[in-house]
């Protein structure tokens, strides 16, 4: 039926002198289906068309995606390579561009060692992309700090779902299965604002009768509509989750015969959570004992179920656990592995999934293959063609890498598709990190706040100018298409990091004339990992709507739904979580009283490089502004639209206050999607969580004055 109407739209949509080209949009993780129109004679984007066969989001997409085009032919983009003389951008050619880096690197290299380069990389880049720039810093540069955004992003996630179920693949189901779903879990998922296409499968469920509960600090649309909202304190899931596995055991809701045939732990999982009782939960949640004893008995009564998280409970320094914690909800009832019910963290990046397994991570190499392992090194270096003794040693994480500045270990970065000056936590660190480099290069197709700080800015190409595949939030590896060439001189990332690996005398390790000969490499190079693409061909991409890894071989027919039969343990058993519950980082004091918390609106996305560019988005979200409940408010005086003066224990800021019952009245939300004096980010606390090391964005402690 979609099929068909599809075809049928398509052909309505014709228009002379216009070219419809299949693709996705580049933003969030959904991928939303779209065909990109190009005006034939001017060779421009002027518009996009939702895609109603493609089977994930059926047509649907947000205000970011229906606009994303206007930023391809931007007037604002960078058309030729910059270099700064005298703290003035001046245009220079790829040439002088590229002298100028292999002097400086190479200089540098010499003088400090091998290690004094760095590498920044981000995954709104495709796989092809995200897989070379491993490979560019190890290889082209031979340094060992590489990391990425994705640190900031999908790093808790991997980790919790690399202890509890063997592997990370976001969801362990198809997302076309969820209207069949009885139950939502969701927690720290503002699902309506940050992935608006998904909500229709909410609501597809909700209307053959399912269950929601949505556990979040603030009422957001989705815990509006929930049969439970859980307003928790931010940084009190491990105590929440566990609470939920506490009532799941002592009221008989455990799937006994699953347990004891598919997970680890489970005695000492229940006697760790006697102690979460729905007092003790509440206690520490601030969540009632009546809401919490209704959520586990929803849950626990429902057949088939899915928990759900994002962000709201990774981006803690106890982001892992809490991953264990509510991935072992899923277990305890026997949910993971079969039609319509698991787990998923929603993948926030475009190619937030498939740009975190294939090396970009510090101490990661293709396929989820750890640097840490012999065989694993030998593997990759056999596909890169060098001695496994030349494979660096693993690096630090994003945010530490900034210490490796300050140390004067890194002397030199490379930053491509991120914007840290903007999106990093404790920013005023990271701009005085910035300052003290040697030489900085930034990748972007905008001028970013974080290219304002570089020696030399190179002109990369949007979405809509190259080719590749990404990898949506179900694992789905899907395909980019390219729509027009490049504007001005910019030119690829991959074409970027292959004339400086040439300029570093490592050319002949990056022979590639073209995207496919990069996927092959980058299909082979993930043979026999964990995520596996060795399989998918961009053929079966077309013909199939999509492969979902682990595809080991092209007769394979990719796996929708993960662990049917086992987990990919050691001994194909899941871990439950034997977690115990901390307080966050920083907690609120006599001096810092109240609790920040920082995320999205729908109209921005990210550092907001791209978004504030859109001018229909601006006007629906001009400004940063603290949401604030009207009793909170009201103990400082404030009204709604007055200036609110917000101080951490490491700098101030001030923002209009936007008065609202939708959200707990000891907590502040402000998105973070604006540079400089209107980043949030100069107040976040930059503690890491001990395994993923991911940032706390969602807690800190905050003084509130009226300004
Ligand atoms: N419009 C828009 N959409 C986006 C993005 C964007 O920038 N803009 N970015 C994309 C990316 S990269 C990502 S990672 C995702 C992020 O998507 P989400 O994680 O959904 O977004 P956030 O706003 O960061 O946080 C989600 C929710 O967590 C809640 N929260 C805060 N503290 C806690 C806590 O301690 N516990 C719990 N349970 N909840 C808490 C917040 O109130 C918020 O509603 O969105 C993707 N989609
Ligand atoms: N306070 C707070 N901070 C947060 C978060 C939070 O919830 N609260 N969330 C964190 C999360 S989840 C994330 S994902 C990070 C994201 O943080 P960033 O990585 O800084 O996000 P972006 O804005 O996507 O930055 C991408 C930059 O690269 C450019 N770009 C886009 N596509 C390409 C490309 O293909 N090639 C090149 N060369 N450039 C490209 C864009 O113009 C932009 O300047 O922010 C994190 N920071
Ligand atoms: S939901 Fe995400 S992928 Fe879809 S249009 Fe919006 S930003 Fe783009
Ligand atoms: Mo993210």
């Amino acid at each position: 039926m979609t099929q068909f109407l599809a075809k049928e739209g398509v052909k309505n949509l014709h228009r002379e002198g216009e070219k419809l080209i299949t693709t996705h949009c580049c933003y969030c993780g959904m991928q939303c289906g779209m065909h990109i129109r190009l005006n034939e004679k001017t060779g421009k984007v002027v518009g996009v068309e939702p895609r109603y066969d493609w089977p994930v989001t059926l047509g649907k997409m947000c205000p970011k995606g229906v606009t994303a085009y206007q930023t391809v032919d931007h007037d604002e983009r960078i058309t030729t390579p910059l270099i700064k003389k005298n703290g003035q951008f001046v245009r220079a050619t790829w040439d002088e561009a590229l002298d100028l880096i292999e002097k400086n690197f190479k200089d540098l290299q010499s003088k400090h060692g091998k290690d004094a380069l760095s590498v920044y990389g981000g995954v709104s880049m495709t796989n092809e992309k995200c897989y070379l720039v491993g490979k560019y810093a190890r290889v082209g540069l031979g340094t060992r700090f590489v990391d990425y955004n994705g640190r900031f992003c999908m790093s808790s996630a991997a980790g919790g779902f690399m202890k509890t179920l063997g592997t990370d693949r976001g969801s362990t189901f198809p997302w076309t299965e969820l209207e069949h779903t009885d139950c939502f879990f969701i927690s720290g998922w503002n699902a309506a604002e940050c992935h608006p296409t998904s909500i229709q499968w909410l609501w597809k469920a909700r209307d053959k009768g399912a269950k929601m509960i949505v556990a979040d600090p603030r009422e957001t649309q989705i815990a509006r509509l929930a049969d439970v909202h859980l307003d928790l304190k931010s940084g009190t899931d491990s105590a929440l989750a566990n609470g939920m596995l506490h009532i799941i055991v002592r009221d008989g809701y455990v799937d006994e015969a699953y347990v004891n045939e598919r997970c680890n732990n489970y005695e000492e999982m229940k006697e760790k959570v006697k102690l979460f009782t729905p007092e003790y939960t509440s206690e520490i949640t601030g969540v009632s004992v009546e809401k919490i004893e209704k959520a586990a008995r929803i849950y626990g009564k429902s057949p088939r179920s899915v928990v759900m998280f994002c962000r709201g409970i990774e981006q803690q320094t106890k982001g892992v656990d809490n991953v264990c914690i509510y991935t072992s909800m899923a277990l305890l009832r026997g949910q993971i592995g079969k039609f319509a019910s698991g787990v998923a963290t929603v993948t926030g990046q475009g190619n937030g999934q498939g740009g975190r397994e294939h090396g970009q991570k510090a101490d990661a190499l293709p396929g989820y293959r750890k640097i840490a392992d012999p065989e694993h090194v030998k593997y990759i270096a056999g596909v890169w063609g060098i001695q496994p003794e030349e494979m660096p040693k693993a690096g630090v994480s994003a945010y530490e890498m900034f210490d490796e500045i300050q140390k004067g270990n890194i002397r030199a970065m490379h930053v491509m598709c991120s914007n840290p000056a903007v999106s990093a936590p404790n920013t005023e660190y990271v701009w005085d990190s910035f300052r003290k480099l040697d030489f900085l290069v930034v990748s972007d197709f905008f001028l970013s706040e974080t290219a304002e700080f570089a020696d030399v800015v190179l002109p990369a190409t949007t979405w809509a100018e190259d080719e590749g595949t990404t990898t949506n939030l179900e694992g789905r590896v899907i395909r980019i298409r390219k729509v027009k060439d490049p504007v001005g001189e910019s030119k690829t990332d991959w074409q970027i990091m292959q004339a400086i690996a040439e300029r570093m005398d490592k050319g002949k390790y990056f022979p590639y004339e073209n995207v496919p000969q990069i996927y092959e490499e980058f299909r082979l190079a993930t043979k026999g990992g964990k995520a596996d693409y060795y399989g998918i061909t961009y053929d079966r991409i077309d013909k199939e709507d999509g492969v979902f890894w682990p595809c080991p071989s092209e007769d394979h027919p990719g796996t929708p739904t993960m662990f049917k039969e086992k987990f990919d343990t050691p001994n194909g058993k899941a871990n439950l979580a034997v977690v115990d519950w901390q307080e966050p980082n920083e907690i609120p004091t006599a001096k810092f009283p109240h609790t920040l918390t920082t995320g999205r609106v729908v109209f921005h996305y990210l550092s907001g490089t791209q978004t504030r560019r859109v001018k229909f988005l601006m006007e629906q979200c001009p400004l940063p502004y603290a949401e604030m409940h009207p009793e909170l408010a009201s103990q400082y005086n404030l009204a709604n639209g007055d200036k609110v003066k917000l101080s951490t224990p490491r700098s101030t800021m001030v923002v209009d206050v936007r008065l609202t019952k939708a959200i707990r009245n000891d907590h502040v939300f402000v998105p973070y999607h604006w540079g400089k004096e209107l980043s949030i980010n100069q107040l976040t606390n930059p503690a890491l969580d001990p395994t993923s090391r991911m940032p706390e964005f969602k807690v800190c402690a905050v003084k509130i004055e009226k300004a």
